[in-house]
Order: C-alpha cells, then structure tokens, then sequence
C-alpha cells in the first residue's frame, strides 16, 4: 500500500513522529504537501472529502482510510509494519506511552505559545519565559524520569518488548527535539537520562533511521516547528 502523509510544509512538528515510523519500515508513502503545497491540506479540515473528518495535521490516507491524531496514526501503523509485539498488552501500553509523548509535545508548544495559538511567539515572550521556566525546571525533569523508569522497568534499552517499537522511535524524536530547543536544560539532565541518550543514539544508528536523517526528506529544526531554540527560553 502506497500512503499519503499529510502535514504542514517547513516543520518536523507532530508530523515527524509518522515520518520516522514510515522510514523506519521502508514505508511507500508521499508526504503530500511537500508536493502539492499547504493548500492540499486544507479541503480535508474543511471536511470536503468523505468518510472520517480530522481536526488537524497529521492524518495519513491509507486506501479508503483517513486517520488523524499523531498516537492514533501510529497504532494503526505499527503492527503493519513490525513495530510493536502482537499482543493487546503491548498495544494498549504503546498507546498509554505514546499519548505520554503527546502530552509533553504539547507543552513544548507551549513554552513559545503559552497564551494564544493564533499569535506570534513575539505577542507572547514575556509569559513564554514563564512557561519556559517551568517546563525545564519541573515538567522536562518528570516526564523524562517518568520515561527513564519506563525503560528500566522494561529490558533496560526498549520502552516495550526487546525490540524498538514506534514508542522507542518517538522517544527518540521527543529527545532530539528537546536537545535542540533546551540545550541547557538538557545538559543540567545528562546523569538522570543515560537510558534515554543510549536509545536515541541507537535509533539513530538504525539503517533506515540514518539513511533519513541523512536525506533531504529531514527537515531540519528551525523556529516554525514545535522545538525551537530560543535562548532566552532556556536560561537554567
Ligand atoms: N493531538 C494532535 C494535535 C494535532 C495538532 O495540534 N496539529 C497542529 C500542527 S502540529 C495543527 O495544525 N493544529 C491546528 C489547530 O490546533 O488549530 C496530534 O497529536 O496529532
């Protein structure tokens, strides 16, 4: 089956989190508004197709299926293509772990968007500093250790199972991302988060991983995505 990926043009953002389990697979799909451009994103939020209506980017088109919300996208992905244990245990904690990523990909937006989605992160600094302080200071340190424990109470190098699930491959994202956008923060966090460092290095060293982050397909992290650097936004 050939998929259709649909998310903004420029950014990672949640749309990444799909990217990687497709590379990782060796997944056919077109990352259409690459393409095409935005505007091939819009008459689905405008609910001119039929079938299921998403509320936001990502959604993937597979056949006759259109579905939407990033931890959804991905459940439906990975047993297709080898990335989590058969059994509903498995499945059912994935999703548990995944919509746990989800949350603190939602704070990290919030960090520059603490006030209003709809304004300019420059509308909004002062509360951003705020948010920021916060963030690194207590939410990055819980969600991280919450993640570290994970790993230990697993096989100690795999969040699920003894192999890497789209759980360890979001990790890997979540990781990469706060390094970019927290550098200090992170570096204040490099003794309690061994086990995350070890697995992002080794997804990063997977054949298909590499040979992505290696490509154009990659976009790089800038200050459009939901990680961005802002260094007045990470003075620990
Ligand atoms: N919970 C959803 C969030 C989706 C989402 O917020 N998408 C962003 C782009 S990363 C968007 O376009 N949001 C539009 C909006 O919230 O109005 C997921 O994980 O997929």
């Amino acid at each position: 089956m050939r998929y259709e990926l649909y998310y903004w043009t420029g950014i990672q953002g949640r749309g990444e989190f799909v990217r990687l389990a497709l590379e990782n697979a060796r997944a056919s799909y077109t990352d259409v508004a690459r393409i095409e451009g935005d505007q091939a994103i819009m008459p689905f939020l405008r609910g001119e197709h039929a079938g299921a209506l998403p509320f936001a980017p990502p959604f993937l088109r597979a056949g006759r299926l259109l579905i939407a919300q990033t931890a959804n996208i991905l459940a439906f992905l990975a047993p297709r293509h080898g990335l989590i244990p058969a059994s509903s245990a498995s499945q059912i904690y994935a999703m548990q772990l995944q919509q746990t990523i989800t949350d603190i990909v939602a704070e990290a937006h919030d960090t520059h968007h603490p006030i209003a989605v709809e304004q300019y992160y420059e509308q909004q600094r002062a509360e951003a500093r705020k948010r920021s302080a916060s963030f690194c200071a207590q939410r990055i340190p819980k969600y991280l250790g919450y993640f570290e424990q994970v790993l230990e109470r697993g096989d100690g190098h795999h969040a699920i199972g003894r192999r890497h699930s789209y759980v360890d491959l979001s990790l890997f994202q979540l990781m990469s991302g706060l390094d970019y956008a927290f550098p200090n923060a992170m570096k204040g966090l490099r003794r309690r988060t061994a086990r995350l460092r070890a697995l992002r290095d080794r997804v990063a060293d997977r054949p298909n991983i590499a040979a992505y982050l290696a490509s154009e397909r990659r976009i790089p992290f800038n200050e459009d995505g939901i990680f961005r650097h802002y260094p007045e936004l990470d003075e620990s």
